[in-house]
């Protein structure tokens, strides 16, 4: 948003036109209290003849009893003595009751701020949109059409988050239903984030504690994982066939410092014998009667 601040701008002329501008913000100070004593005239020009549809959207003018101390006007035309905007009080201060909106008659609105030389407040703003009437109910197609009164205002005014329609039909409000569905989608993501954060941390933890990659990789039948004093890694299976396969981890449940997975792994007996060597992976075959392997002390155990 484009704004324009009244105190810097005294006496000038804002040509929206040469601006580059479908909609401005006139801004009375730049600091958090105004200047006392200002009296102070600002011009703007709409783009192309346009009209203006202008919004108080601060309003924070001490005004006193009756706008009697400081206050705003907005002309509707090029001069002071033009008459205020249709509907907007002589003098506009924090006591005023405004409406939603105001619209020129023309293409140019003067802007005037008068404060005495006591006591001072925020200041105001002014949200100043150009549009045009429509042409036999239709607006031109670089133009969106406001839904209540029909205004065509520029298309670049569409979901800028701002209010340029009286009806804020321009803007891209959220319906309630989809606001609370988001939130509701919201939520349950950060709980299916905290239960997956939750998942991992305990996998790692638990394969911490066991000092294994956790389980054999296999179509066996693992019967359970249990420990044997400092013999360090056991597991029992029961195959199925003497033609199944499992991919044993080696790694121990407590690793010690005697510890080292094999390369040249071998099992007493014909049964079972090792394939591959992965690193930490040992591939065998085993009979139907192994039903115990130690592979730290490299044996067949029935
Ligand atoms: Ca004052
Ligand atoms: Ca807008």
């Amino acid at each position: 948003m484009f704004s324009v601040f009244l105190e810097d701008e005294c006496g000038t002329l804002v040509d929206m036109e040469k601006l580059a501008l479908e909609s401005v913000r006139i801004e009375l100070t730049k600091y958090q209290i105004y200047h006392n004593s200002m009296n102070c005239v600002l011009r703007v020009k709409s783009p192309y003849s346009k009209y203006f549809e202008v919004k108080i959207t601060k309003n924070m003018i001490d005004g006193g009893e009756n706008c009697s101390s400081d206050y705003l006007s907005i002309h509707d035309g090029p001069e002071l003595r033009n008459d205020v905007l249709q509907g907007l009080d002589l003098r506009v201060c924090e006591q005023s009751v405004l409406a939603a909106s105001y619209a020129s008659s023309g293409d140019v609105i003067t802007i005037r701020f008068i404060s005495d030389d006591i006591d001072a407040s925020e200041g105001f703003w002014l949200h100043i949109t150009a549009f045009r009437e429509e042409d036999n109910g239709a607006c031109h197609e670089s133009e969106f059409q406001c839904m209540t009164n029909k205004r065509c205002i520029s298309e670049h005014l569409v979901c800028d988050r701002f209010e340029d329609c009286t009806d804020a039909s321009d803007e891209c409000m959220l319906s309630t239903p989809a606001i609370i569905g988001l939130a509701v989608g919201g939520v349950i993501l950060v709980v299916a984030l905290t239960c997956l954060a939750i998942y991992v941390c305990y996998r790692k933890r638990r394969q911490k504690d066991t000092g294994s990659t956790g389980h054999l990789h296999s179509n066996s039948d693992i019967l359970n994982s249990t420990e044997d004093g400092n013999k360090t890694d056991i597991y029992s299976y029961r195959p199925k066939s003497t033609e199944i396969q499992a991919i044993y981890d080696v790694i121990p449940y407590r690793p010690t410092s005697t510890y080292r997975p094999t390369s040249t792994y071998t099992i007493n007996g014909p049964y079972p014998q090792i394939e591959k060597n992965h690193g930490r992976h040992v591939w065998i075959t085993a009979p139907p009667e192994v039903t115990y392997i130690s592979p730290y002390e490299q044996s067949v155990i029935p």
